[in-house]
């Protein structure tokens, strides 16, 4: 049908933020957006049902390298995509596999075709290049769709972060070939975004904003932050980019990051954001909630009776308790990651709702410096 479109609808007057809308075929996306991510196709504990009504996600993430390992090519063609396989009509984005790869696979090698790795399910061997990737997105059939990069590791020294980059760069040729050769499959469009590396270097970060740029895509994304740098470095480098990726397609910063984090580098001009810590650290008892940070396992909430969160507008999580919330974390009901999970999801994606609002209101920068503080409390 269509590709993607953004068109911005607002900016803030004392930053870079910007408020856009954001087009697929699958649906519209008010941005700034956080994307949950569904990495096997699931949103871990939560189900389809409570991402539309409880949590409103407007897209969801999945991932290339656990899908093609399991439930595997087969059945997703079968199905007729991911969409249909897990029932979410919503928009879908894919990650490509390369950081999977890294940060999951066993023994793995990479070579100028692209990387051989082991899986960490049953220890069979498989390659991925650029071509098998878009081919296996494609019958993912994800709306947007990344390009296959290596993530170098932070700290990574400057011949290896610019040999890296040059391999992702020219990874990414053969991603824009292998994709204008196969069509999309499912009637919808497959909208791919490339991926700027070059690790904390600045000119490294300037030479692939600029290689990026320069292939026209309908929104880009910037990878190798957030893995490990202090965060100030990884703000230096987002604002670097940002000042050089086109400004009228969608920003995306890959696996970013915390409610303050992501707060920050909307102010920079990041249109869009992924990471798994509302759900990761939801299972892990950590609640993000409007008043600050709270860890649920604590006694101080064994007989708290006031809502998770009363701030954000969400009938969920006026519904538990706090005290409710730890009896089920020490009962080690299965409930609890559903209750965390669900929670944290609300309250990430309340807190892009405002930002947007605050950016429309032209008086994102002073609410953002206000906010920041009351996020990073411990309660
Ligand atoms: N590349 C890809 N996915 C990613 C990253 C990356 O650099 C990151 C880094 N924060 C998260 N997810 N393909």
């Amino acid at each position: 049908m269509a590709v993607l479109s953004f068109e911005l609808c607002g900016k803030d007057a004392a930053s870079k933020a910007r408020a856009g809308t954001l087009r697929t075929d699958h649906g519209t996306i008010e941005t700034p957006i956080f994307m949950p991510v569904g990495t096997v196709g699931s949103v871990k504990a939560v189900s389809q049902q409570q991402l539309k009504e409880d949590v409103n996600a407007q897209i969801i993430l999945g991932n290339t390298y656990h899908l093609y390992l399991r439930p595997g090519l087969e059945v997703l063609e079968a199905a007729g995509g991911l969409h249909k396989f897990m029932g979410w009509d919503r928009p879908i984005l894919t990650d490509s596999g390369g950081y999977q790869v890294f940060s999951l696979a066993g023994k793995r090698k990479l070579t100028e075709e692209g990387a051989l790795f082991q899986s960490h399910i049953d220890g069979s061997r498989h390659l991925f290049t650029p071509e098998s990737v878009m081919d296996i997105q494609r019958v993912i059939g994800a709306d947007i769709i990344m390009a296959f990069d290596e993530c170098p590791p932070y700290p990574s020294d400057y011949a290896y972060a610019k040999k890296s980059m040059d391999l992702t760069h020219r990874w990414l040729d053969r991603c824009f070939k292998r994709l204008a050769e196969t069509p999309d499959k499912y009637g919808h469009t497959q909208n791919l975004f490339p991926i700027v590396q070059g690790s904390t270097y600045t000119d490294l970060r300037r030479a692939s904003c600029e290689y990026v740029a320069s292939k026209g895509a309908v929104g880009n994304a910037i990878g190798g932050l957030s893995v490990g740098e202090p965060e100030e470095m990884m703000y230096e480098h987002a604002a670097h980019c940002c000042e050089i990726l086109p400004a009228d397609k969608p920003r995306y910063l890959m696996g970013v990051g915390t409610p303050w984090n992501i707060l920050e580098n909307i102010s920079l001009g990041i249109d869009m954001f992924d990471c798994v810590m509302p759900t990761r650290n939801g299972r892990n008892a950590m609640l993000f909630t409007s008043k600050g940070v709270i860890n649920i396992d604590n006694k101080k909430w064994e007989k708290d009776f006031s809502p998770l969160d009363d701030g954000i507008g969400s009938p969920f999580s006026e519904y538990y308790t706090k005290a409710y919330m730890r009896h089920l974390v020490k009962a080690k009901e299965i409930l609890a990651l559903t209750v965390a999970s669900v929670h944290n999801l609300n309250f990430y994606l309340w807190l892009v709702k405002q930002a947007r609002a605050h950016i429309l209101a032209g008086d994102f920068n002073s609410w953002k410096n206000e906010m920041i503080p009351v996020l990073k409390t411990r309660l």
